[in-house]
């Protein structure tokens, strides 16, 4: 019965049968994937037709300063959104939740914004998939190759679904007379698998609970800078069921979060990574080491990531500070099967990430965002290297150059080295020349 209720709901029918997969792995738990589709029986009765749930119209207020609210997506699954729009730039943000079931567990934060010339940029986050890591090479990165099948990856850690939720309605708060817009969104007792890397759609290890996790996020801009510090309030594992005879354990483990980026602009964009042009999808080596990464539109830097110096973990009644590690990641580097379930919930923030409607006034960009990691230029991990199961904080930067005419500092020294090459080849030919003149 399951199996076929989840025909009905399934957005993205090719991945059907791998997905339909992981919901018979683990039928016995009551998925949320399997309670949304139970639910939606009762108003879906056209199994061919997924859009059928989905409203046509955007119904975020785009003039207001800022907002939240609540998107309806079908009668079971909402979107819970925040919205900023000041000093002519706009911060969305989307948390998937439900009232009526376990609430899935995903979220976006996009910005646009222009750069000089009028040139329209919208610069999108997503957490692609939590991860669990043995560092055997003490790099503190974590280094996964699916071509090669060689892995540091133990488990990665599948979020279902968490019982409860916890919106933070956005706030505009004064500080040092910088307008600051805050807000956040907490997921609560997330029931999840820890499964196995070499296996796809993915084998379970086990099943898990996580006390919670949290986003919040504070945005300000200053002087044509945004910038948007965002907190990710990781909770605990408290239960481990390993789901074979196998002990699992993660004593001695490393957690790491895998983001995905989609960038869209009027002109063609690079994203640079430690001063280098980057793209995971061509990128050879599964993990670049790098402390940040940057978005260009044609020269002109546009938007940066600062992964940050150090996390908190709290072991007990004591906090710890450790060192953040962080990389580019090539898309060869990620699981292709554990993700099936992320395609269908990001479908839910496709149908609402329509630039000509969220953004009225941008020429040159418009209609939808895809958000697939496939495609994604910059994908990249943020790596806790201590970890153990336990909870940890950390908030990374996100920073836009508001009509930015900053030219890429790497971008002269390209420049200048064939003009130097020219200058002493010219040189040298002169002097070969004045010699033979004497
Ligand atoms: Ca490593």
């Amino acid at each position: 019965m399951k199996l076929a209720f989840y025909l009905s709901t399934s957005l993205v029918g090719l991945l059907l049968v791998s997905v339909l997969s992981s919901v018979m792995l683990f039928s016995t738990q009551t998925t949320l994937r399997a309670e949304v589709a139970a639910s939606q029986l009762n108003i879906d009765t056209n199994p061919e037709d997924p859009n059928e749930t989905i409203p046509p119209l955007l119904n975020i207020d785009t003039n207001s300063e800022y907002a939240n609210g609540t998107i309806t997506m079908s009668s079971v699954v909402k979107i819970w959104y925040a919205w900023v729009n000041v000093s002519e730039t706009q911060v969305i943000y989307y948390a998937l939740f439900s009232k009526e079931v376990n609430s899935p567990i995903v979220n976006f934060l996009g910005q646009h914004f222009q750069v000089e010339n009028d040139t329209e940029v919208f610069v999108g986050n997503t957490l692609t998939l939590i991860e669990v890591y043995n560092d055997t090479n003490g790099d503190g990165i974590s280094q996964a190759n699916f071509t090669s099948g060689e892995s540091e990856i133990a488990y990665y850690l599948l979020v279902n679904s968490s019982i409860g939720y916890q919106p933070t309605p956005i706030q505009k708060i004064l500080k040092d007379e910088i307008p600051h817009y805050t807000w956040g969104f907490k997921y609560e007792t997330i029931d999840g698998f820890l499964l196995y890397p070499e296996q796809q759609p993915g084998q379970g290890a086990a099943r898990v609970i996580i006390d919670y996790l949290g986003f919040n996020y504070d945005f300000y801009v200053v002087e044509d800078v945004s910038y948007i510090k965002k907190n990710f309030d990781i909770g605990e594992i408290t239960e481990i069921q390993p789901l074979s005879g196998e002990q699992v354990s993660l004593d001695g483990l490393s957690l790491s979060l895998l983001f995905s980026t989609i960038t869209i602009s009027a002109k063609p964009y690079t994203a640079y990574v430690n001063g280098q042009p980057y793209n995971s999808t061509t990128a050879e080596n599964p993990a670049t080491p790098t402390s940040g990464g940057e978005i260009a539109v044609e020269t002109i830097k546009a938007y940066e990531f600062l992964f940050g110096e150090n996390y908190n973990l709290t072991r007990g009644e004591t906090g710890e500070a450790h060192e953040v590690k962080s990389e580019a990641a090539a898309t060869t580097s990620v699981p292709q099967g554990v993700l099936d379930h992320l395609d269908w919930e990001l479908a839910y923030f496709e149908r609402h990430l329509n630039l000509s409607d969220l953004f009225p006034s941008a020429v040159g960009i418009e209609g939808k965002v895809s958000l697939d990691y496939n495609v994604s230029t910059f994908l990249y991990r943020i790596c806790y290297p201590v970890w153990d199961g336990l909870p940890i904080q950390h908030d990374p930067t996100y920073i836009a150059y508001l009509f930015s005419n900053i030219i890429i500092p790497e971008f002269p020294i390209v420049m200048v080295l064939p003009v130097l090459v020219i200058t002493t080849s010219l040189a040298i030919l002169t002097a070969k020349i004045r010699k033979r003149r004497r």
